[in-house]
């Protein structure tokens, strides 16, 4: 059986358990925060999370771990057949993933540290972010699905980032997220409602509001 490396907290690995839920896949969670000790790090090769340990041995790096998930359990499938479709899904996945999650992160990874950010981290966040969701809104992204008409690899990444950076960014910045993305909030909604394991993510989010509201007292 899978085994799943991460933290509730980590939206990279939520994007995995998204993926294997929607799959219907058995995994196990074992709770791991990054770590640069040299048992993890022997263990991870980067000390980071998420990784997955399968039989084959360990797998870092949760864009090649989804690659991975999809060719060895294609029964339920996140990627369609035509190929501009599924690169299409890579770009918004990359899209969300560069220029959402990364800039948001140079100020939310700073906030739990519990270093200081400045205006300028939140000013070239919110540069980056707007591009980003003015490329998505002009893919016409959550009208479906994230990206397509199938739920999908863009689904998996919409769904443990965006909600993640927009509940850091409305606390710490009043750079919006949810909001400004078109079709987001019904969307959201939607999939609540389709999807019945969406009830655990949703369970994390409400503790990371909680760890939120915590760490800015
Ligand atoms: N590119 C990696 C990023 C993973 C990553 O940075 N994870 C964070 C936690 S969400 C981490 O381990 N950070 C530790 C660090 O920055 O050293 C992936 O897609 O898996």
């Amino acid at each position: 059986m899978i085994k799943l490396y991460g933290h509730p907290l980590s939206d990279y690995a939520t994007k995995l358990k998204i993926a294997l839920l929607e799959k219907n896949i058995d995994f196990e969670e074992i709770k791991q925060y990054p770590s640069r000790e040299s048992d993890y790090v022997k263990f991870s090769y980067t000390g980071r999370i998420p990784v997955i340990e399968t039989e084959n041995g360990v797998l870092g790096e949760s864009s090649a771990i989804l690659e991975f998930i999809e060719e060895e359990f294609p029964a339920i499938p996140l990627l369609p057949e035509n190929k501009f479709e599924r690169a299409r899904i890579r770009q918004v996945g990359s899209i969300i993933e560069n220029y959402i999650d990364l800039p948001a992160r140079k100020v939310y990874a700073k906030y739990v540290a519990g270093k200081e950010f400045d205006s300028n981290d939140i000013e070239s966040a919110r540069i980056e972010i707007e591009r980003a969701i003015e490329a998505l809104n002009s893919l016409n992204c959550f009208e479906s699905y994230a990206a397509s008409k199938q739920f999908s690899f863009a689904d998996c990444i919409a769904l443990a980032i965006i909600p993640l950076v927009n509940d850091y960014l409305e606390v710490l910045t009043d750079i919006k997220v949810i909001s400004e993305l078109n079709n987001f909030a019904n969307y959201y909604e939607r999939i609540m409602s389709e999807k019945t394991y969406m009830g655990r993510i949703e369970k994390q989010r409400k503790l990371l509001q909680k760890a939120i509201a915590r760490v800015r007292k």
